[in-house]
C-alpha cells in the first residue's frame, strides 16, 4: 500500500485573500509536498515499512540513524499535511473553549502565546517548524529543525507553522515575520488545534 498525498483542506486559491497566493500552493502542495510522498514511496517499496502507518514509519525510523532519508521524507509528509489543516480561510481571531483556557493557564495570555511561538518561528535559524503541543497536559511552543516533529518525540502537536524558505518566498520573499505574523492574525485554524487537543 502506498503512502498517498491527501488533498489540500481548501480550494488551492482559497487563501489568496489571506496573503498566501495560489501559486505557493501550486509549488509547496503540488511540488514540495508531492516530491516527499514520492521519495517515501520510493525508498519503502518493497520493505516491511510500506505496510506501516505513516505515524509508525516516523516513530521507528527517527530512532535509526540508517533510515534517516526514510524518516526526513515521511516526517515531511506528515508535517506538510498537518500544516495545511493549521491553516483555514479567514482565520485567526481567538480559541473557545477548553483550548482557550489551556493557553490563558499555560502562557499567560493569547497575546503571550502568540509572542511565544512568533519568537520560535522567526528564531528557527534555517529550516524547520514552529509548534504548538500539548506536553503530557501542558501546553508548549517549540521548534524543531528540518523534518524533526513532535510525533517523534512522542508528543501531541496541535499546530504548525512551516518557517523553511519555500513556504513564505513567493507571498513575503525574505520577510519571514511578516509570514509568521499573517499566519496568526490571518490564517490560524484554531477549530484544528482544539480537535487535536481533545484528542485521546
Ligand atoms: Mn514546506
Amino acid at each position: 500500500m502506498a503512502f498517498v498525498q491527501p488533498p489540500l483542506p481548501f480550494d488551492i486559491n482559497a487563501l489568496e485573500p489571506h496573503g498566501m497566493k495560489a501559486e505557493t500552493f501550486e509549488y509547496h502542495y503540488g511540488k514540495h509536498h508531492k516530491a516527499y510522498v514520492d521519495n517515501l514511496n520510493k525508498l519503502t517499496e518493497g520493505t516491511e515499512l510500506a505496510d506501516k502507518s505513516l505515524e509508525e514509519v516516523i516513530k521507528t525510523s527517527f530512532q535509526d540513524s540508517s533510515k534517516a532519508g526514510i524518516f526526513n521524507n515521511a516526517a515531511q509528509v506528515w508535517n506538510h499535511t498537518f500544516f495545511w489543516n493549521s491553516l483555514k480561510p479567514a482565520g485567526g481571531g481567538a480559541p473557545t473553549g477548553d483550548l482557550a483556557a489551556k493557553i490563558d493557564k499555560d502562557f499567560g495570555s493569547l497575546d503571550k502565546f502568540k509572542e511565544e511561538f512568533s519568537n520560535a518561528a522567526a528564531t528557527q535559524f534555517g529550516s524547520g517548524w514552529s509548534w504548538l503541543i500539548d506536553d503530557g497536559g501542558t501546553l508548549k511552543v517549540i521548534k524543531t529543525p528540518n523534518a524533526e516533529n513532535p510525533l517523534a518525540h512522542g508528543k501531541k502537536a496541535l499546530l504548525t507553522l512551516d518557517v523553511w524558505e519555500h513556504a513564505y518566498y513567493i507571498d513575503y520573499r525574505n520577510a519571514r515575520p511578516a509570514f509568521i505574523k499573517n499566519f496568526l492574525e490571518n490564517l490560524v485554524n484554531w477549530d484544528f488545534a482544539a480537535e487535536n487537543l481533545a484528542k485521546a
